[in-house]
């Protein structure tokens, strides 16, 4: 335990300090040179992080750090359906425009979150009243308006989200409803359409927890394949616990990875507080153990083929912009920055499980 400690330390902050004496012998000392590492220059693929457009506009610490150590970025909400196409005929391009602007200057990769999903949708589409066809051009529209506008500047999309229940049953979105079980495939296929140069990857969580889930889009993917559909990509989402296995970290990779698709851990964090503890406090013991999980996850990943390595994205940045306290209604710890941003143990291990 000491050992991962330190080398956790060591790791983090890699420090040259080359003193010198001036050659006058004036005793005049060079202050230390301090070289300090980014993650993604340690990293073998694309490492991520999702941003929220507020913070990177008002929070200079926050874009800071999202411009230092990630190569990939993938916007929270700005590219959700309730946040692009707020009534039927406008479309809200702002936010996700400032940071695809972003993403350009400072030479980072943009993924796409997410075109269809069961949730975050605006009132005039769950109001919407209209036969199949109807329907079925309301989903094609929203799909090929969004991948087009964005053509050339974001290389990948997570197509559909969350379109399973953790029993492995589809789910009973009004998607399904109003189009039928395969309207997920015909997505995959407006998208293509739009940009035939996109990833286009199918997106859950639970592959971890659920082997029947993992099973059913599995399933789905193969018979994709088949099929023909243009299908790149598994997106695991993995919102996971510090208590998870080993064993279910690795099956949910390695089945993932077995399909021969890329594979995105889209979505990474790592929560400490899985009982919804009031009033628990963080402790340097819990910030060594999320790093143990941190570099499983990551090693794990590592060791699939690097052809199918999309990379690791985490949920946001510091630990005061993750939705898990919200969500869970008590306070967490799930990222590898602190509320100021500065390097938690699970940011070493990152690296280190890269290795
Ligand atoms: O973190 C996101 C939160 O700010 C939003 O309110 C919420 C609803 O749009 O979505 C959260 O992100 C989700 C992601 O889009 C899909 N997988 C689960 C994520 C956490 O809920």
């Amino acid at each position: 335990m000491k050992k991962i400690f330190f080398s956790i330390i060591a790791i983090s902050f890699f420090i040259a300090a080359c003193s010198k004496k001036s050659s006058t012998g004036g005793g005049a000392v060079t202050p230390p040179t301090v070289i300090d590492t980014s993650m993604y220059t340690m990293m073998p693929f694309a490492v991520g992080a999702s941003v929220n457009i507020n913070l990177m506009q008002n929070n200079t610490k926050y874009n800071s750090v999202v411009k230092k150590e990630y190569n990939s970025i993938t916007a929270e909400n700005a590219m959700k359906f309730g946040a692009l196409h707020p009534s039927a005929n406008t479309y809200n391009w702002t936010d996700a425009d400032y940071l695809i602007n972003f993403a350009q200057l400072n030479n980072k990769r943009v993924h796409g979150h997410t075109l269809i999903w069961y949730t975050s949708l605006p009132s005039w589409v769950t109001n919407f009243v209209g036969d199949s066809a109807a329907w079925e051009n309301l989903l094609k529209t929203h799909i090929q308006t969004v991948v087009t506008h964005f053509k050339g500047k974001v290389v990948s999309w997570d197509v559909v989200n969350e379109d399973f229940e953790d029993t492995g049953v589809p789910r009973n979105s009004i998607w399904r409803q109003k189009l039928g079980n395969d309207y997920v495939a015909r997505c995959f296929q407006y998208a293509n359409q739009a940009d035939p140069d996109a990833l286009l990857f199918y997106n859950d969580y639970g592959h971890e927890y659920s082997a029947a889930k993992r099973t059913a889009i599995i399933a789905m993917l193969n018979d994709f394949k088949a099929r023909g559909i243009p299908v790149h990509g598994i997106g695991m989402q993995f919102h996971i616990t510090v208590g998870q296995s080993d064993a279910n970290i690795s099956a949910a990779i390695n089945t993932a990875a077995s399909t021969g698709l890329k594979v995105h851990i889209s979505e990474l964090d790592i929560r400490l507080n899985a009982s919804a503890v009031q009033g628990l406090a963080y402790t340097n013991a819990m910030g060594v153990q999320q790093a143990a999980r941190y570099k499983y996850v990551v090693k794990t990943y590592k060791a699939i083929p690097a052809s199918q390595q999309f990379g690791i994205t985490t949920w946001n940045v510091g630990d005061a912009d993750s939705w898990i306290p919200g969500w869970q209604g008590a306070p967490d710890w799930p990222l590898p920055f602190d509320a100021n941003y500065l390097r938690k143990p699970a940011y070493a291990a990152i690296i280190d499980g890269a290795k």
